[in-house]
């Protein structure tokens, strides 16, 4: 929006120029989520707690879990409406693909949300059926993987990290390998979101690193350089990733262990899918293996530990699933948890940033 009423001013007063540079409105993006979530932060868990709002806990999981009964859930509601305010304020608005993610974003907090009130409305852990949020939420992604086959200028083409010239052609089987990343996504923040501040702070890093990504994307002269797709109008996803950055943040103020708040599914599905569909648009899919590695780690453990513990009636490879549940099972406090998997993560993400160069 300040592009639009602010920019044209620069004819008048030169220092408007600035509301043209992405840079910038990147960063007012991310630092006007983040205010927003301080500002609004305690109102809105002073308002969760009043209406009861409150997280419902397994009784089957670690037993220092018990006593985060009743901390505020669906936190997800203030992420998600600082990154549409912040987003509205500092993108261009007439670029589809900042539409495109706002879309899908709050069209997965939205399957979110509707689970966190089944629970939080009937006191137990079964919200919506599984059935149910994975239709749902292939559906929302395939919306992003035909826009991406049917814009002109976007293909299937896939970019292998570390490898400048291989890029295999997938054809209209793009849409189901969309689909996949960003359900993938969803689901693997959503599965990591289990200690205080473990989803939040990999987020940050991600959406970090893929700010970083749009913006080279977007600009064809850096694309060119650095031998990655160029997408034309890429570069205002920099803004929403400064948002999500921004917002991020400004929950893990609140979330940071002893949480006064969790993000709830309303939280953990949309930024999963917003990671997700990020990669696709700026076609920077394979790299969110990397970037988010902690995602991947505890969504396999899951995959792992359901599919041997099946195959071998009862037997586990992990102490518990998700992957943080084996370490606070083996005596490690919550926040050595937490601290050691955000570690990773930024290495991780330096890692994801030196495939720009080592290709
Ligand atoms: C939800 N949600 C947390 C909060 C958060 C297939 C199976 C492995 C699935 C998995 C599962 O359901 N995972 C997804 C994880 C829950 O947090 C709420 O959920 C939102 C995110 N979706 O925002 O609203 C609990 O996590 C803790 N928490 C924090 N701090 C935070 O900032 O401490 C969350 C955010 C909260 C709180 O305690 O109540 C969750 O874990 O429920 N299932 C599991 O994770 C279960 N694993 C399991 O059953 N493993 C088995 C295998 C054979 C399937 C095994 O290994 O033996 C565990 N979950 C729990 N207890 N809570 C089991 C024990």
């Amino acid at each position: 929006m300040f592009y639009h009423f602010l920019y044209p001013l620069h004819t008048s007063f030169s220092s408007f120029n600035i509301f043209r540079y992405i840079t910038v409105r990147s960063i007012g993006g991310a630092v006007t989520a983040f205010l927003l979530m301080i500002i609004l932060g305690p109102m809105f868990i002073r308002a969760l707690r009043r209406f009861q709002i409150g997280q419902v806990v397994r009784d089957d999981g670690p037993e220092t879990h018990l006593a985060k009964q009743g901390v505020p859930t669906m936190g997800g509601v203030l992420i998600l409406s600082a990154i549409t305010c912040s987003t509205l304020l500092w993108a261009r608005l007439d670029n589809p693909l900042v539409w495109l993610l706002l879309f899908v974003t709050l069209f997965f907090g939205m399957i979110g949300g509707i689970d966190d009130l089944k629970k939080v409305r009937k006191q137990n852990t079964k919200g919506l059926s599984a059935r149910g949020k994975l239709l749902l939420q292939i559906g929302g992604a395939s919306v992003v993987g035909l826009f991406v086959l049917l814009h002109p200028g976007f293909d299937g083409h896939l970019s292998v990290p570390f490898f400048k010239n291989i890029s295999p052609d997938l054809g209209w089987f793009y849409i189901v390998f969309a689909v996949l990343v960003i359900v993938g996504s969803s689901n693997a923040v959503n599965l990591t979101d289990g200690l205080d501040g473990l989803a939040t702070g990999p987020t940050v890093i991600s959406g970090a690193v893929y700010l970083v990504f749009s913006y080279l994307a977007g600009h064809a002269v850096l694309a060119n350089y650095l031998q990655i797709p160029f997408v034309p109008g890429a570069g205002e996803l920099a803004i929403f990733c400064g948002a999500m950055v921004g917002a991020s943040l400004g929950f893990l103020w609140f979330n940071a262990y002893p949480a006064q708040i969790f993000m709830g599914d309303v939280g953990s599905l949309a930024l999963g899918g917003a990671l997700g569909a990020v990669a696709i648009i700026i076609k920077q899919e394979i790299l969110l293996a990397i970037v988010g590695g902690i995602f991947v780690m505890e969504a396999l453990s899951v995959i792992l530990q359901v599919g041997y513990f099946k195959m071998t009636n009862g037997k586990r490879i992990f102490l518990m699933a998700p992957f943080h549940h084996h370490f606070e099972k083996k005596g490690w406090h919550e926040p050595k948890v937490v601290v050691r998997f955000w570690i990773v993560s930024v290495i991780l993400g330096l890692v994801a940033i030196a495939t720009l160069k080592l290709r």
